[in-house]
């Protein structure tokens, strides 16, 4: 990296640039918000190692990754281990019995999805919890997402705003037919990947043996071991970098014939199996390769998705102030 570029101020010498980083510094997760989760880990973990004294509990998504805000939830993963798997919602309504008996734990929700999860706050400081039993590729993915958000200062603070972006638009839940954060993270990740002078590699490709589907899940590194950062001929400011992740899925990207995939840094053609047959949006979860965007099942949802890329679009690259897109002072 030149010199010049290894502060986030080289790339952001124009005013969305300044106005994307004056977001992400105001709303990026502070060591603070991370102990305190942290702490609530170790916490549970105690308590659950009372009724399962071989459970582990890990800390997942983006208070992990480096790529969430203050406000955002803590994801937890729960690793029972044994020869026979344990059903996810007996393990969870026999934790949400337990876990209505500790006074530092408030409302206990158990939510029935594909990945059932138990979802419950702490009662001092309101955290949100989503707690799962056994998806252990939520770890492994984690640990990727960090990789890459460490491989460039860049990557951070595009996928805050663009969280915060979708999020305001109303296109950033998955429990109502639009786009998971995790799904609109590998579509950034996607973006940079495929430009003509990318951003980002394949971590996958470069790093075999750390990004392993199969490694043992202990080892699944937590903290450090991360791949070098990643040295590109681009240096394009965050601006423009929004407004081009913005044009790639208004004009570029062909939803009806190219699947997401991060893994391969690439676009791969999609065709007829079962997992990408019918979709409206396909992006490739990086280890178990099935659609990560499967919510995106109505049509019309879809839609709104497609119209708000090409309406920001439009009026970012006219107007070139954060603000046309995202009233920033309302959100800091
Ligand atoms: P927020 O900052 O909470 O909005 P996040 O990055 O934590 O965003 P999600 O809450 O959508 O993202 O998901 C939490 C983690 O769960 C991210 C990823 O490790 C895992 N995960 C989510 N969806 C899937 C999926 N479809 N397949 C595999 N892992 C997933
Ligand atoms: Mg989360």
């Amino acid at each position: 990296v030149p010199e010049s570029h290894n502060t986030l101020q080289a790339y952001a010498k124009d005013k969305l640039s300044a106005q994307m980083v004056e977001l992400f510094e105001a709303c990026q997760q502070q060591p603070s918000d991370l102990e305190r989760k942290e702490m609530c880990r170790t916490r549970l973990q105690q308590e659950i190692q009372r009724i399962f004294a071989t459970a582990r509990l890990y800390l997942t998504g983006s208070s992990m990754s480096g790529l969430g805000c203050r406000s955002s939830d803590a994801d937890l993963c729960l690793v029972i281990r044994g020869n026979k798997r344990p059903d996810p919602i007996r393990v969870l309504s026999h934790l949400q019995k337990h876990f209505r008996t500790l006074s530092y734990v408030g409302k206990v929700q158990l939510i029935r999805a594909k990945v059932p999860i138990l979802r419950f706050t702490e009662k001092d400081s309101d955290l949100e919890f989503d707690l799962n039993i056994n998806n252990t590729v939520g770890i492994r993915n984690t640990f990727l997402l960090k990789s890459y958000a460490c491989a460039d200062l860049r990557i951070r603070p595009m996928i805050l705003v663009i969280k915060k972006w979708a999020k305001h638009h109303q296109i950033n839940d998955a429990s109502k037919g639009t786009l998971s954060s995790y799904t609109l993270v590998l579509m950034v990740l996607h973006y940079l990947q495929t430009l003509k002078d990318p951003v980002l590699p394949s971590l996958q490709r470069d790093y075999p043996e750390y990004f392993n589907p199969f490694m043992d899940i202990d080892v699944v590194p937590e903290r450090s071991e991360l791949a070098p950062p990643y040295i590109s001929r681009n240096q394009s400011f965050l601006g423009e970098l929004l407004v081009g992740f913005l044009r790639y899925y208004a004009r570029d990207f062909r939803w009806d014939k190219q699947v997401i995939s991060v893994r391969e840094a690439r676009a791969l053609p999609k065709t007829n199996s079962q997992e990408w047959r019918n979709k409206y949006i396909c992006v490739e979860e990086p280890f178990e390769r099935n659609n990560v965007a499967r919510a995106v099942h109505e049509k019309i949802k879809f839609n709104t998705i497609k119209a708000q890329f090409a309406e920001s679009f439009r009026i970012l690259r006219d107007r070139k102030d954060l603000n046309s897109i995202l009233p920033v002072q309302s959100i800091i």
